[in-house]
């Protein structure tokens, strides 16, 4: 797939303001500072795009970008950062959790994982939530240009085998890095033949 446009629609806290679910949409999520908004940065080849920070806990809101006037990205707020409250935790585990319950479009969640990282309890028990409820996701190991490509696929064959724990699949998985491009075209490759089976769901009960 080329992109040949990317845009910023608008940001929300509220699900009752986000756009219409009548385009395809593609969540990424993971812990603070994986790596996410660099990645749809990369995806878009538009780097101030999303923001991205050094600083844990940057995106703190549901950012819906437009992609080729087609698809969505929506870039969320990272989960486990440790210096936020308990109170707003929890706000932020109901708000997102209810917006992947619950939204129409959503068609795959990203979820990224550290891959310089051993198997980390949160992302785990987040890939186990989303089995749950049923939602299809992928993986995508981030910040792969940080180490060996023998390290990297040793932490990936760790992951699956913690998935495969609770899954009798592990779901497709991507190796990326925002640094040198890598993953690029699989992610859009992938994105592409999801978004040939999109049905727009019927929204009469929106309006
Ligand atoms: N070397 C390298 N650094 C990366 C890569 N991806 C992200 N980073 C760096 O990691 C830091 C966090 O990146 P962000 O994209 O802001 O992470 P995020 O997951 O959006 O973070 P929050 O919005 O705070 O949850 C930044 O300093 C990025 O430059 C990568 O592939 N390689
Ligand atoms: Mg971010």
């Amino acid at each position: 797939m080329i992109v040949k446009s990317a845009e910023f629609i608008c940001s929300n806290t509220q699900i009752s303001k986000l756009p219409l679910p009548l385009k395809p949409e593609y969540a990424f999520i993971g812990r603070s500072n994986v790596g996410k908004s660099s990645l749809i940065n990369m995806l878009t080849e538009k780097k101030g795009l999303a923001k991205t920070s050094q600083t844990p806990g940057k995106t703190q809101l549901i950012n819906h970008f437009l992609i080729n006037d087609t698809w969505y990205i929506v870039d969320l707020p990272g989960y486990g950062y440790a210096k936020i409250s308990k109170s707003k935790k929890e706000d932020w585990n109901k708000f997102i959790r209810s917006y992947l319950d619950k939204r129409e479009s959503l068609q795959t969640v990203f979820v990224l994982i550290d891959s310089r990282l051993e198997p980390q309890k949160i992302d785990v028990e987040f890939c186990n939530w989303l089995g749950e409820k049923g939602l299809s996701f992928v993986l995508a190991f981030t910040k792969a240009d940080k180490q060996s490509a023998v390290k990297t696929d040793q932490n990936i064959a760790k992951f699956r085998k913690a998935l495969l724990a609770s899954f009798e699949e592990v779901p497709p998985f991507f190796i990326t890095s925002s640094e040198n491009h890598i993953g690029r075209d699989e992610i859009l490759g992938f994105i592409s033949q999801v978004n040939q089976n999109f049905e727009v769901p019927d929204i009469s009960h929106l309006q």
